[in-house]
């Protein structure tokens, strides 16, 4: 007899198993999706729905954790074991009838597991997530975070692009507005005379696509009539309120990111009792209000946004558990570029933190996001296509 110990963090030891031993990649893969642990945290429940889903557990051998979480916020259960033992839930026929409340959001995350994103439809193309999607940043500010002041002429923009492009990036993201804790807000007319021109040079080279890095309607319907296929709002569509019905009618792709207040007053409001759950919560009501307002699906990303209302050690459990993003059931992007709390782990300088960048966005791949904005592509790149090939089925 021989007993070997699998790895679990992923299916594919368990399709590699059974690939090995002759089984179809379709079957196999279902398999392995359905033997993988899954936790999922189910709150403000009633009590007989707390009750009916103990006694579930008992019967069906699923550990169920459960607890009251007082001030009228109802109970809480945390349900843990292999997504096929935990997939009856999501079905109303196979379900206890207490728990149907619980089948349409639990049939939503064991979905979007088995079957997550493989592209996203922006302006006028698919970017196919197969592969890790890196976005080139061109911060065409004075004040930027990181880079700023380098990229203040037009040209010295549209070159950089072109060598990120030139370099693998598979979406270059323009931006005139600093996002800086406390950074001064650009007026309308000033931002669409930054972005515009280094945008319409970047088309005229046949560099792109291009996405806008903007929370204003206005620069945003600019920067798609020169020619951007993308709208990366920091703000989650909430600065601008006319934001989101501009994306919708030019069909643009749109990055939601998430975070709380403006840069201005962030920093107050980066306080969760578990980020995880709380950010994906929050993000999940961007998502379906920039549906509601038009946008597509499949048009969509989300980014749970390092370093906006978030601590380094927010910022670090959120990475950790970025599953839980990825749960949703839309593409994931991140960007960990050069933040701060990479440099509270390395404590490394702002100039000197790509090689943390790139180490974070390998773990980011493992965890499931598909898109990366980065300032240096080619470091990325390579941390992950070593990520990429580690994970890529047999
Ligand atoms: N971070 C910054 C600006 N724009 N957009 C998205 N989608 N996600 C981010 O994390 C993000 C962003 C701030 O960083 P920078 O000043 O280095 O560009």
């Amino acid at each position: 007899m021989n007993v070997t110990a699998l790895a679990a963090h992923t299916p594919e030891a368990v399709r590699a198993a059974l690939a090995a031993r002759g089984w179809e990649a379709q079957p196999a893969w279902f398999a392995a999706i359905g033997i993988q642990p899954f936790v999922v945290l189910i709150e403000d429940i009633t009590e007989a729905e707390r009750e009916a889903l103990v006694h579930w557990g008992t019967k069906s051998g699923a550990d169920v954790l459960t607890g009251d979480s007082g001030l009228g916020a109802g109970a809480w259960a945390l349900v843990a074991g292999a997504a096929s033992r935990i997939a009856p839930l999501a079905r109303y026929d196979r379900a206890p009838a207490e728990l149907a409340r619980l089948a349409p959001a639990l049939g939503r995350l064991l979905a979007a597991r088995a079957e997550p994103p493989r592209s996203w439809a922006i302006r006028g193309a698919e970017l196919s997530l197969d592969q890790p999607v890196i976005i080139g940043i061109i911060n065409v500010t004075p004040d930027s975070f990181s880079d700023g002041g380098h990229l203040a002429s037009v040209d010295a923009a549209i070159e950089h692009g072109a060598q990120l492009a030139a370099h693998g990036a598979r979406l270059l993201d323009v931006g005139g507005e600093s996002t800086r804790p406390g950074a001064a807000p650009v007026p309308v007319k000033e931002e669409i005379a930054r972005v515009v021109p280094v945008i319409e040079g970047l088309v005229q080279r046949g560099a792109g696509p291009i996405s806008v890095d903007t929370r204003k309607a206005e620069v945003a319907r600019a920067a798609l009539d020169a020619g951007a296929a993308v709208v990366n709002d920091v703000s989650g569509l909430r600065f601008d309120p006319d934001l989101g019905g501009v994306a919708a009618q030019a069909e643009a792709g749109v990055i939601v990111m998430h975070m709380r207040g403006t840069p201005a007053t962030m920093d107050d409001l980066a306080k969760y009792a578990h980020v995880a759950p709380e950010v994906a919560a929050e993000l999940a009501a961007l998502a379906e209000q920039a549906e509601r307002g038009g946008i597509a699906r499949e048009r969509i990303v989300v980014d749970p946004g390092f370093g906006f209302a978030k601590t380094a050690t927010h910022n670090f459990r959120l990475l950790d558990e970025l599953a839980t993003i990825v749960a949703l059931g839309y593409p994931v992007a991140v960007g960990l570029s050069r933040k701060r709390f990479l440099g509270a782990a390395t404590g490394r300088p702002v100039e000197d933190r790509d090689r943390a960048t790139a180490v974070a966005c390998a773990l980011a791949w493992e965890r499931g996001a598909r898109l990366f904005r980065v300032h240096d592509v080619t470091l990325a790149r390579e941390a992950l296509a070593l990520a990429s090939a580690t994970t890529k089925p047999t």
